[in-house]
């Protein structure tokens, strides 16, 4: 595609280079398309870690970080808050609890804010976890806080959907939002040491089992993340999903794809749509004359479009 000499820095393992494009993408400025056009990426595996707040997600993933240096695989991970315009004192607390990793040039930490998308994900995430994966991170893990809407969304930027609950957190099975077990790939009952760990993860299955099967039921399992107990079973079920023998990762991708194409369009109407107020207030005094209808006008708006 493009050229970029950033590009090539990047792939090489420049981190001050990929940290000022992290930036870039995240306020969608300077010349990062072009950037983004000379990268090469699409082969780390991007798993998106969600779950009500204090779960044990950041824990987690410190623990699933150490396995896998262990391993001697680079580890990008972006710590996204859809909640707060403003990169806040959550995320702080996500940066102290990864110290461990600091230093460790494995390893690259990355909180975003998600600045007020209109109705769906930032492009900033999807475009961070690009540039992730062209400095040759893999995986890319995406720790988003809390379980509503704006989270799964956030969760459609990965390719593996890890759902992080804890017994007593008001994660009652019953009370969650409905979506939420059909968007997980994977469950996992954090807090394991607490009582009612075993509980919530039968209650998880009986949930399962009344769910419709049009995709692949995801596996519960258990952990204690402060004591990396069951981390390894959590790493070889994300190694499967990785190997993608059934080609849902694939199938993934190309919805991915798609949506982002679909949000550009949209960014681009808008910005259409922005740049038009004086034929929009004359529209609008036709309409309210009675001289014409929304429809008309927009049709004429969009004869104009190039
Ligand atoms: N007993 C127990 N405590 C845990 C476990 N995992 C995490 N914790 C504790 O739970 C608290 C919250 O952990 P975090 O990793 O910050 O949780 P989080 O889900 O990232 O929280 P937010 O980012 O604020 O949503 C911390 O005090 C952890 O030490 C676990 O397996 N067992
Ligand atoms: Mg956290």
């Amino acid at each position: 595609m493009g050229s970029d000499p950033r590009a090539r820095q990047i792939a090489k393992g420049d981190r001050r280079v990929l940290a000022r494009a992290l930036t870039q993408a995240e306020n969608g400025s300077g010349d990062i398309d072009l950037l983004l056009a000379a990268i090469e990426h699409g082969t780390a595996h991007r798993v998106g870690i969600t779950g009500a707040p204090g779960v044990g997600k950041s824990t987690l993933v410190s623990a699933l970080t150490r396995a896998w240096r262990a391993q001697d695989r680079k580890v990008g991970i972006l710590a996204v808050d859809p909640s707060s315009p403003f990169t806040g004192g959550a995320l702080l607390g996500d940066r102290v609890r990864m110290v461990e990793h600091t230093g460790d040039e494995g390893v690259f930490i990355r909180s975003l804010a998600t600045r007020g998308a209109l109705g769906g994900l930032a492009p900033g995430v999807y475009d961070a976890a690009d540039l992730l994966d062209a400095g040759g991170f893999d995986p890319v893990v995406i720790e988003t806080v809390g379980v509503g809407q704006a989270e799964l969304e956030i969760c459609r930027a990965a390719d593996t959907t890890v759902l992080v609950l804890a017994p007593g957190a008001g994660d009652e099975v019953q009370g969650m939002k409905a979506g939420l077990l059909e968007a997980a790939d994977v469950l996992v009952v954090n807090q394991a040491d607490r009582d009612g760990a075993q509980a919530l993860a039968t209650a998880l299955e009986a949930a399962l089992d009344l769910r419709q099967a049009d995709r692949p039921r995801p596996p519960v399992l258990l952990t204690t993340a402060t004591a990396a107990k069951g981390i390894d079973a959590l790493c070889d079920v994300l190694d499967e999903r990785a190997r993608d023998a059934d080609g849902a990762l694939a199938d993934r991708r190309v919805e991915r794809a798609a949506a982002r194409v679909r949000a550009a369009l949209y960014r681009r109407l808008d910005h259409y749509v922005e740049g038009r107020g004086a034929e929009l207030a004359a529209a609008a005094a036709r309409i309210a004359a009675g001289e014409s209808t929304a429809a008309v006008e927009a049709e004429l708006l969009m004869d104009d479009y190039e």
